[in-house]
């Protein structure tokens, strides 16, 4: 069984706009984060092999929401709301960093964060308070360099290395890189292993 398979049970559970309405801290999560559109929601469908689990939208922000998905009843993955998007209403933007505050440094389920970037604007500011938080709270990430079908290979290797580079300049504990496209599933396989991994499922070997 491959390690996407594994991930194709994940259905919707529950959105929680409040610390107060959050999910019993048990069992393992999976957290996805990024700025607004960089694509968090499209590659946790991509990951999960299904097209309208979480919700994708050209109109960044839409997802205001911490959502939590099952992948069976001790494993979610989580899309929380994106960050960097200007256009929100302040109060809301401090909404969603209160939110997201509360649940990094409480959320014992927490095992691992996907940090989805947009690979033609890695890195930015709000990218760097991301990892540090993460940091902050020894959660390890995994930052997918997303919509990497809009450059061209060498490009696209190119960025991956400047971004390895820039991260072992200044990271205090491991970040891993990868490459990859929600649109044409790149990097689709080592992003599936990295959260099975987190989240303790290991693909059963075929009967001999
Ligand atoms: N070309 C290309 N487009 C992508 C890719 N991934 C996502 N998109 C597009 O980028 C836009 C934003 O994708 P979403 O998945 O909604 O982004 P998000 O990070 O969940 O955004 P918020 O929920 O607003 O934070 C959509 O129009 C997607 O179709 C990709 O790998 N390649
Ligand atoms: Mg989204």
């Amino acid at each position: 069984m491959s390690y996407p398979h594994l991930l194709s049970q994940t259905e919707f559970y529950l959105s929680s706009s409040a610390a107060a309405n959050l999910p019993d801290d048990v069992g393992l999560e999976v957290a996805m984060a990024g700025r607004s559109n960089a694509g968090k929601s499209s590659a946790l469908n991509v990951l999960c092999t299904k097209k309208a689990l979480a919700r994708t939208s050209k109109t960044p922000g839409r997802t205001q929401l911490i959502n939590f998905f099952r992948v069976n009843e001790d494993a979610c993955l989580v899309d929380l709301p994106g960050y960097g998007f200007a256009k929100a209403p302040l109060k809301q933007q401090q909404k969603w960093i209160k939110l997201l505050e509360h649940y990094y440094s409480t959320r014992k389920a927490l095992s691992g964060t996907v940090l989805v970037m947009d690979i033609r604007h890695p890195l930015r500011d709000a990218d760097y308070s991301m990892l540090e938080w993460c940091v902050f709270n020894r959660c390890d990430i995994h930052i997918l360099l997303n919509k990497c079908d809009k450059l061209g290979r060498n490009q696209a290797n190119q960025q991956l290395f400047a971004v390895r580079k820039e991260l072992s300049e200044v990271a205090e504990i491991g970040v891993s890189v990868q490459l990859f496209s929600a649109l044409t599933k790149v990097g689709l396989d080592e992003a599936a292993e990295k959260i099975c991994h987190w989240l303790d499922l290991t693909p059963k070997k075929a009967p001999e």
